[in-house]
């Protein structure tokens, strides 16, 4: 079966604990070309905000995924197409690698496996909260995430590696050297992107560019320069 993200270039990851710009609508971003749309974030996440975003996504003709950061958030909703489920690979604890995880399973039981992905994520910016939150170790060379990309994939059979600088412009060698170590798995790079230019050259590299805080501080416009740049790639 071909996965989802086979034919994908570009991802709006809406944080449900942020608002949108001034006369900006759900119904607008996903109306920008972006491939899917990926409902999550760090902090402040509930079901009843994550719940909202989705609903109001849901009505709009885009591949729809709940990205949840933890067990209790998880939204069950006709309108998705699946769960992004991210573990850290480089977290300082190992409640982001399996622990989250194991609780899941543990509460609920039968997931939907089939329409249930697994994301690899090496988190990059030590200043972002997703870094706090899994104490994660970024001081990473460029050896080093090539190398957690390889085992992502080799070792822990990963189809999705995910370099995720969120909220800063990442080191493009870095993504290069993830990108150049993966064999068939998909390389998605998040953070920063800002404008045309930093969504195509870190397109260049990864598989699929993940577009967040844009959609938040600017709008649609902005966000479509991103989709035509990921495209253009
Ligand atoms: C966050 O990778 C995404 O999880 C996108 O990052 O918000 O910096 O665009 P930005």
């Amino acid at each position: 079966m071909t996965a989802p993200w086979a034919d994908w270039n570009h991802i709006l990851k809406l944080d449900p604990d942020k608002d949108l710009p001034e006369g900006v609508t759900y119904g607008d971003l996903c109306a920008t070309g972006t491939d899917a749309i990926e409902v999550g974030g760090t902090m402040g996440m509930t079901e009843e905000n994550m719940t909202a975003v989705i609903e109001a996504c849901a009505e709009h003709d885009v591949p729809l995924y709940q990205e949840p950061s933890n067990p209790s958030v998880v939204v069950e909703n006709d309108g998705l197409e699946g769960y992004l489920i991210p573990t850290v690979f480089n977290a300082g604890s190992p409640f982001w690698i399996t622990g989250a995880h194991k609780e899941w399973v543990r509460l609920e039981g039968d997931l939907e496996w089939d329409r249930t992905y697994m994301e690899a994520y090496i988190v990059m910016n030590p200043e972002a909260d997703v870094a706090t939150l899994t104490e994660a170790d970024c001081d990473l060379a460029e050896d080093d995430v090539a190398a957690y990309a390889t085992i992502a994939e080799q070792m822990f059979g990963q189809e999705i590696v995910y370099v995720e600088y969120s909220g800063t412009y990442g080191e493009e060698s870095v993504v290069e050297a993830a990108a150049e170590s993966l064999e068939e798995s998909a390389l998605f790079y998040g953070g920063g992107i800002h404008d045309y230019d930093s969504a195509h050259r870190m397109a260049t590299h990864a598989d699929v560019i993940v577009v967040g805080n844009l959609a938040h501080d600017e709008g649609v416009d902005a966000v479509r320069e991103t989709v035509k740049a990921a495209n253009d790639a």
